[in-house]
């Protein structure tokens, strides 16, 4: 038989998202929603592996939708709801917990950079996070899944919980393997002010990072303050490579320009970098600043967030239900 593609990717509600969030994985789920089935989902039961302030994630998650929607998602063609109201990914998270090992979870890098140095401290939910995401795939027997490249180890894990679990129940190919679509060019848009970190939402400094809903200004400042170097930009990327606050910048400027690298080194060598900051501030408003203006412009309509959020769970429900059924009887459960 063969099998239907079906994308899947969710993003957590855990306040203002980035040009890191866009590049790394925004655009790309526009894109596939021309190709494919998506199934784009908010995921708020991963925001609380770290404490959220209630009200606020509640604002999280509309705000997360109305950047889904800003950016180009639509309702009509994909799947958008919050993982919290469709009940079999928390089901199926702890059948996964029972078939994924301790020592596959030990080797996940992020556990470790989350956590921090004090590991006894950090919540259950933290550990077991992957496993959740893997539920979160194979519920709906996901064929792809876009996502940044700070994600490819937990989709490699998903891939062994799936092929563990076909193995266990004497099920081949009952869950497809999931395949990653990590973008070629940009997969990790790093930090403004430490280009050896990615660009992330819960990093304290603001100057860290663009948010979708920056204006010009902000935009502006931020790129002004960007950590670069004294030195003209080099002819070659070799010449960048302990320069990483640097080459992230040419990453992003050639990214948003559709250009390659060599090509933007070719017409910016021999030149200081407020030259390059000048022309990347003009290209991220261009890029970003209509979506602030629409992501700004829905939240005024909760009512109409709220509703395709409801929408999205009502599809999302008969699929998860169906596979769940499936599962559970593959498991033994009455
Ligand atoms: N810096 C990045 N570069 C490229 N892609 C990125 N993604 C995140 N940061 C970058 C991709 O965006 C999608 C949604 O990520 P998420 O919000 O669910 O979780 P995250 O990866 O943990 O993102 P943050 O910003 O770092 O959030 P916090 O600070 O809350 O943990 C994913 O596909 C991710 O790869």
């Amino acid at each position: 038989m063969v099998k239907k593609n079906l994308v899947f990717s969710g993003v957590q509600p855990t306040g203002n998202l980035h040009l890191g969030n866009y590049l790394g994985a925004l655009k790309n789920f526009v894109s596939l929603q021309k190709e494919m089935e998506c199934i784009y989902c908010v995921v708020d039961l991963h925001a609380i592996t770290t404490f959220q302030n209630p009200m606020e994630l509640k604002n999280n998650v509309l705000e997360t939708v109305a950047s889904f929607l800003a950016t180009g998602l639509d309702p009509n063609k994909s799947i958008i709801f919050n993982q919290s109201s469709v009940s079999g990914h928390a089901e199926l998270a702890w059948i996964l917990n029972c078939v994924s090992r301790i020592g596959w979870l030990n080797r996940m890098t992020q556990f470790k950079d989350k956590a921090g140095s004090d590991k006894e401290k950090a919540s259950v939910g933290l550990y077991v996070y992957p496993n959740l995401m893997a539920a979160d795939i194979l519920l709906y027997k996901a064929t792809h899944v876009p996502v940044g490249a700070d994600q490819k180890q937990h989709l490699e894990l998903s891939r062994d919980i799936a092929q563990k679990f076909n193995k266990d129940f004497n099920c081949k190919d009952f869950f497809p393997l999931p395949e990653p679509l990590i973008p070629k060019n940009i997969s990790r848009v790093m930090s403004l002010r430490d280009g050896t970190k990615k660009m992330s939402k819960s990093e304290e400094s603001d100057y860290s990072r663009i948010n979708l809903k920056d204006s010009p200004d902000e935009i502006t400042k931020k790129i002004k303050k960007a950590k670069s170097d004294s030195e003209e930009i080099p002819d070659n990327l070799k010449s960048l490579e302990n320069k990483p606050e640097s080459l992230n910048l040419i990453n992003i400027f050639a990214e948003i320009s559709k250009n390659s690298l060599e090509n933007v080194l070719n017409e910016m060598s021999g030149k200081e970098y407020s030259f390059l900051k000048t022309k990347l501030t003009d290209l991220i408003i261009s890029e970003i600043g209509p979506v602030g203006q629409e992501i700004n412009k829905l939240l005024k309509d909760k009512s109409h967030l709220e509703k395709v959020l409801k929408k999205g769970k009502e599809k999302a429900n008969i699929k998860a239900e169906e596979n769940i059924k499936n599962i559970r009887e593959k498991v033994g459960l009455i």
